[in-house]
């Protein structure tokens, strides 16, 4: 017995577009899923779409026998500028799997040791700078972590400094890259005859995708002009030499083009939206935040972080991810069946429709989550309770070969900026009434969040 998927009535030409409010974004999904269940069909200009959000769906879902990542029309879009890297690519474009094979072992256990000390190098530019501007300054958390991340993923992969910390402009770079991140939003909720007579914008998009890949390409030329010292190696040079250890093939140079600015916006886009939700949660939570602080103090003391403290700050990493439960910061990704199928036992869906899971919904499932699953309890992922969640619960990065290939890189990141901030600042929320505002592109992140950093009587 099937039953169809319940589908808000469509309009003529527009579909169900008036039934999403686009101001709320992936919120507006969320929404829906009150009126229409944990699973509905939506017609979105010509894209047929599935949204589902119960863990007993999505758990069928990561099935990578049955289902493959789709490029869903944002995705699309985001190709116009991202190519064939990683991110964008499909899974049976020969360059996804020669870059998936050579770019694996780059990001890798043994790699993130060596990315310690460029880590801790832009965390201290940036503790450094909010000691010097002083406890009356406001901090702009989501600028000031942007500035954090952009920098790290470049010293660290590329060897190349932004240096965003020590200007007052963020480099073009990022103003590109998130203008084109939001127009490929937005071409989405356009008609096509709409996005063709936008000719400003259009231009707008071609001078971004210019400079961006123009920076891209400088940091190619630059680096075959000047190699690494020998025994020396980044993900740069593993972009530019490395062969596929299948076929003995390398990445051309167009790919590692598309790769660099892949990595550039994956690299740091969802990171700095991660803690700037972490510093969100933590100031609303107060007894969270002093059970952080007295586990970096217990951990630390007042000596600075090594690589071996950070499997120890286990408390930090329990925060991050009922942080990353909450506010997925790249809050959906889409699979598509491979064949004509049904799911839930009862949903017929066709070969190739786009079915999204919904990460913010999957991750307040109250049969997984329990009646309260707005509240922000780390706990949740202490050892016996994380054991016992079932299956695809929890998927802020994705599933199977196609989840984030930076998920070690970002938690490292975010777990060692977090442990120096807690040991050496008492945070303070700088507007007393703030309201939870999120600004969205591809990825989310809250806006409007101002903190001030108040020294610390320590020697660190
Ligand atoms: Mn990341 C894929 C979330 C940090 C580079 N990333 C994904 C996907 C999610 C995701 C979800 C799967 C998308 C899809 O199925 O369409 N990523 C995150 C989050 C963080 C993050 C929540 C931080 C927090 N990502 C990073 C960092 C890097 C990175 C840091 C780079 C260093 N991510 C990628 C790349 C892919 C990806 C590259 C595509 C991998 C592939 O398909 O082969």
């Amino acid at each position: 017995p099937l039953d169809p998927i319940p589908q808000p009535k469509p309009l003529p030409v527009l579909g169900n577009l008036p039934d999403l409010d686009a101001e709320k974004g992936v919120f507006g999904l969320v929404e829906l899923a009150e009126r229409y269940g944990p699973i509905y069909r939506l017609e979105l200009l010509g894209e047929d779409m599935v949204v589902i959000g119960s863990q007993e769906l999505v758990d069928e879902l990561c099935d990578e026998s049955r289902f493959d990542k789709k490029l869903h029309r944002a995705l699309r879009n985001v190709r116009g500028f991202a190519g064939d890297g990683l991110f964008t690519a499909e899974t049976w474009e020969p360059n996804w799997g020669r870059a998936h094979r050579i770019l694996m072992p780059a990001f890798g256990p043994a790699a993130l040791r060596g990315m310690f000390d460029g880590m801790s190098d832009i965390a201290e530019q940036l503790l450094l700078k909010w000691e010097r501007q002083g406890p009356e300054h406001r901090i702009d958390v989501a600028d000031d972590t942007t500035r954090l991340t952009l920098d790290t993923i470049a010293l660290c992969s590329f060897g190349y400094r932004f240096n965003s910390l020590y200007s007052e402009q963020l480099h073009p770079f990022v103003g590109a890259m998130v203008r084109s991140l939001v127009e490929s939003g937005e071409r989405g909720r356009r008609l096509p005859l709409q996005n063709r007579l936008m000719l400003r914008t259009r231009h707008q998009y071609d001078e971004d995708k210019r400079l961006m890949y123009e920076v891209a390409d400088q940091l190619i030329a630059d680096r075959r002009r000047r190699p690494l010292p020998p025994g020396r190696h980044d993900i740069l040079d593993t972009m530019l030499q490395a062969a596929d250890p299948r076929t003995g093939e390398r990445l051309t140079d167009e790919n590692v083009r598309y790769q660099l600015v892949t990595f550039l916006i994956a690299g740091h886009e969802t990171t700095s939206g991660l803690l700037t939700f972490t510093l969100y949660e933590l100031l609303r939570n107060p007894r969270v935040l002093e059970g952080a602080r007295a586990h970096v103090e217990e951990v630390l003391g007042d000596r600075a972080p090594r690589f071996e403290d950070l499997a120890r700050l286990d408390r930090l990493g329990r925060i991050l991810q009922e942080t990353l439960r909450l506010w997925p910061t790249a809050p959906a990704f889409a699979v598509q069946p491979y064949e004509d199928t049904v799911i839930g036992g009862r949903y017929p869906v066709r070969r190739g429709q786009t079915l999204l899971v919904l990460t913010p919904l999957l991750h307040r499932d109250p049969a997984v989550w329990g009646p309260d699953p707005e509240a922000f309890d780390p706990d949740r992922f202490a050892f016996e309770r994380a054991e016992a969640l079932p299956p695809n619960a929890w998927k802020p990065f994705g599933n199977g070969q196609r989840s984030c290939i930076g998920r070690g890189f970002a938690l490292q990141e975010a777990t060692l900026f977090l442990a120096m901030l807690l040991q050496r600042f008492d945070l303070v929320l700088a507007d007393a009434d703030y309201d939870l505002e999120i600004k969205q592109t591809l990825t989310i992140k809250p806006e409007g969040l101002h903190v001030y950093a108040r020294r610390r009587e320590n020697v660190i």
